[in-house]
């Protein structure tokens, strides 16, 4: 009889290989069936991986705790391995494929002894979708099964999809000792291969999504024409019932899963607008036969940030998190619900926080700072489908027509509320020279700016330089490109305070943006690109302050003058290999700008 489920040699070979690596006691195939998973499930909470929780007012939702120091993505242990280092580019960590090779092997040999070895074959993107791509990830953490089961879709119909096509991306992943010094999240492009070992934050262990779906999709989609990026998709119903579709990139901490499902405010919900949403996190887009860019969003699931979310930041979330849903990090209710920062409700009198201790609120560690309930990164995972806003098109093969791409970032001063780029080239600029101020509270840190261009640096699987080419590239196949937006939600005035509320209010941005694009509102030219004239944008019911608005769409070129600095440090780390057509719009924004001042 055949031990394997599958045919597939390449697979079965691939398998027997790693399990003589890693040693495990025994192998078990994952097959996506309910099932399957309410035996692990009860496995996971018999063994002590998970708590389960309230079975009545959290149905099918358990609590995981990680290690004290494994509770986010660590980049410094994040590397790049093609052979040539020039590959990997200046942005990224990289090492050579045989020594990255050897270094795991090392801690991967016989680390699943006494374990079990789960295969969980899974589809980034509808089964069987043109669109799609297939990964097996083989791991010792039941955790990662079960959100794997979440994040991805997961099982049997992959595997008989994988009979017919060997092309899939190999994923190994161990716990290993859980050991800090042992951590490595190692990307092989060139092999379409990932190997992470030592960790179980999701970020690092949930191989679908940043290693497979950004980092190694990336550079597979340079090669295929195509793009993979770190942008939510989400779809605007007008009062008319016409739906068109936004992809939108900012780095963390900028609002991209609020964003992605929000509740239109009233003044627009009573002119009938409604959101679909697709995704918060990941889009792959293509351009399709009729000369548009189509996205689809590779992931089943959200794997979102805990502290901050309630009914006023998302409303949609916290219902979308009742059931189904795997916890993270969170602090535990005696009656075995869950709570974190910013939560509704009241804040529980008592629990047990992160790291398993007792905790009272209030309470202060050795240095007089506040002990958290929830880790500051804590998180929760649950499926789209529990989304009250899911669109009906998550399952269609090729996505769903882009008619703009908004970049956005976090800058207290300099950038207007919103602003159109002139053409796809100008897009592209506003793309690469994206960046996010730190908001701290201290003097010093204010006003200092990270790049982050296309909120991709952290995942773009090789050199940023040859990833803006592909950008430039992908202009001139598309016929019918989407109109390229920044958006700046949170400009301040001189006290520090935000100008814009931001949150469901932001729909009035994207209003004119589909005004825009479809042609029915004009706009005023400035040096950085076209900017909405106030009257422009629909404020029924709501009130900023006299003045607040114009402050917003304001562009002061002496400023721009000063952050061109900025670009051009940016852009010289990657010295010739900057593509020629970023330093034309570098220059081109410096003489708008020189002739404006
Ligand atoms: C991130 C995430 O870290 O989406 O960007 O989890
Ligand atoms: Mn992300």
């Amino acid at each position: 009889m055949n031990k394997f489920p599958t045919y597939n040699k390449k697979l079965k070979d691939w398998v027997t290989k790693m399990a003589k690596l890693c040693q495990p006691d025994e192998i078990v195939w994952i097959d996506g069936t309910d099932a399957q998973r309410f035996a692990l499930e009860k496995e996971a909470v018999a063994i002590g991986e998970l708590i389960q929780l309230n079975s009545e007012k959290l149905p099918g939702c358990f609590l995981y705790r990680t290690a004290i120091d494994d509770v986010a993505r660590t980049e410094q242990l994040t590397f790049i391995c093609t052979k040539k280092k020039h590959d990997a580019g200046p942005t990224n960590n990289w090492m050579p494929p045989q020594a990255a090779y050897r270094k795991a092997k090392a801690i991967f040999k016989g680390a699943m002894a006494g374990r079990t070895m789960y295969v969980i074959p899974f589809s980034m993107g509808p089964v069987g979708s043109e669109f799609s791509k297939i990964g097996v990830e083989l791991t010792d953490s039941l955790y990662v099964v079960l959100n794997m089961l979440i994040m991805t879709r997961v099982g049997n119909p992959v595997l008989r999809y994988l009979e017919k096509k060997d092309d899939f991306t190999k994923c190994l992943h161990s716990k290993a000792d859980l050991d800090i010094n042992k951590r490595l999240i190692l990307h092989f492009p060139e092999d379409n291969t990932i190997w992470s070992v030592g960790s179980c934050y999701g970020g690092n262990v949930l191989l679908g999504k940043k290693c497979l779906s950004l980092r190694i999709a990336s550079f597979i989609a340079r090669r295929e024409h195509w793009l993979a990026e770190h942008i939510l998709i989400m779809g605007i119903e007008d009062p008319n019932g016409h739906i068109e579709y936004i992809a939108a990139a900012f780095p963390s901490a900028c609002g991209k899963t609020n964003l992605a499902m929000l509740i239109p405010p009233e003044g627009l919900k009573r002119k009938g607008y409604r959101i679909w949403t697709l995704g918060d996190d990941i889009a792959w887009m293509r351009v399709d036969s009729d000369g548009a860019l189509w996205a689809i969003n590779p992931e089943s699931g959200f794997f979102g940030v805990a502290p901050g979310t309630n009914s006023h930041t998302n409303l949609n979330m916290v219902e979308t998190i009742k059931k189904n849903a795997i916890y993270t990090n969170v602090l535990l209710k005696p009656d075995k619900t869950v709570w974190w920062e910013g939560a509704d409700g009241e804040v529980p009198a008592n629990g047990i926080d992160w790291q398993g201790r007792p905790w009272k609120p209030g309470m202060k560690d050795r240095n007089g700072k506040p002990i958290l309930g929830a880790q500051p990164n804590s998180r929760f995972a649950a499926p789209i489908v529990n989304c009250p806003s899911a669109s009906f098109r998550l399952e269609q093969h090729h996505g769903v027509p882009i008619s703009a791409i908004v970049f956005g970032g976090r800058r207290a001063h300099l950038v207007p509320l919103v602003y159109e780029t002139f053409n796809w080239q100008h897009g592209v600029f506003a793309g690469a020279t994206m960046a996010s101020e730190r908001t701290a509270a201290s003097v010093g840190e204010l006003g200092v700016v990270r790049r982050d261009p296309m909120a991709m640096l952290p995942f773009c699987g090789y050199n940023m330089a040859y990833y803006f080419k592909h950008w430039l590239d992908m202009g001139k196949r598309m016929p019918k490109a989407p109109k390229i937006f920044h958006v700046n939600w949170f400009r301040t005035d001189e006290k520090g305070k935000f100008l814009w509320p931001g949150f469901k209010e932001n729909l009035r941005v994207l209003e004119w943006i589909l005004d825009r694009c479809n042609n029915k509102v004009g706009a005023f030219k400035t040096p950085i690109g076209y900017v909405p004239y106030p009257g422009d944008i629909d404020m029924t019911g709501l009130v900023l302050p006299a003045g607040a608005l114009e402050k917003l769409l304001e562009v002061k070129p002496d400023g721009w003058i000063e952050e061109l600095k900025g670009i051009k440090k940016f852009f010289t780390q990657f010295k010739k290999d900057l593509p020629f057509e970023l330093w034309e719009e570098y220059e081109n924004l410096q003489k708008r700008l020189k002739s404006n001042g």
